[in-house]
């Protein structure tokens, strides 16, 4: 007999972090569900209706489409166990700041990677230094998560702005994480953790970098041709 189909399904784009946490949450929490990936470039109009900000991940379930990724995290926590919050409130509402932090992290990793020359390249990757520094004196000690041994929903947002750091290298730019040890323990352990690797199709790395390419700032121009 053929297993039922998903009653969850992530509206997702392939590149797109937020999708990338809220795939995490649910194979964290062992949930089955879909995924269909939509066209931002061309939103069709099935996605508009919804998704009210136009962007992904909505989640569709049997009776209303969620948006907003720290959204749908937050009900996948409030309806599947295992937690990855941690019990205590102010301890949560920490998690929850640092989560935060993270969006505003991938708001500079985009600033980065769309700065139109030298300089703005120069001045946003300070930027992101300088929030690497912040998470490194916020990090637990001995790791190798966010607060420790246990996986959280912060890890989950993370893990795919590490991701970014692999396809910054690749352009040359290298050594984000050189004086930061927690920073890298972390990074390391994110990239082997399972749900981490599965929320990304294998061809990930050449899509992104691809994307990235066609950004046309400076860090594209820094970029080796593209072998054909
Ligand atoms: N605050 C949103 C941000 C989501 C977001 O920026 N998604 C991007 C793709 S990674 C998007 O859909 N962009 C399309 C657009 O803005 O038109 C969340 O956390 O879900």
């Amino acid at each position: 007999m053929n297993a039922p189909a998903p009653a969850l399904t992530l509206v997702s784009h392939a590149l797109c972090p937020y999708v990338q946490r809220a795939a995490i949450v649910l194979l964290e929490k062992g949930v089955p569900f879909a995924r269909r990936d939509v066209d931002l470039a061309a939103k069709p109009d099935w996605f508009l209706a919804v998704s009210p900000l136009g962007k992904t991940p909505v989640l569709l379930t049997e009776d209303t489409a969620v948006f907003e990724s720290a959204v749908i995290c937050e009900y996948l926590e409030e309806t599947n166990g295992p937690p990855l919050h941690p019990p205590r409130p102010l301890e949560r509402a920490r998690h929850r700041a640092w989560m935060e932090f993270g969006s505003a992290t991938l708001a500079t990793v985009w600033g980065f990677y769309s700065a139109p020359d030298a300089a703005s390249l120069q001045a946003r990757r300070a930027e992101l230094q300088q929030r690497f520094a912040q998470l490194e004196a916020e990090l637990d000690e001995a790791g190798p998560y966010f607060s420790g041994t246990r996986f959280s929903m912060v890890d989950a947002v993370f893990a795919p702005v590490f991701r970014y750091l692999d396809a910054f290298e690749e352009c040359g730019e290298t050594g984000w994480l050189d004086t930061l040890p927690r920073m890298q323990h972390w990074r390391t352990a994110l990239a082997a953790r399972p749900s981490a690797q599965q929320a990304v199709a294998a061809d990930y790395p050449q899509r992104l970098l691809a994307f990235l390419r066609t950004r046309g700032g400076e860090l594209a121009r820094r970029m080796e041709p593209a072998q054909v």
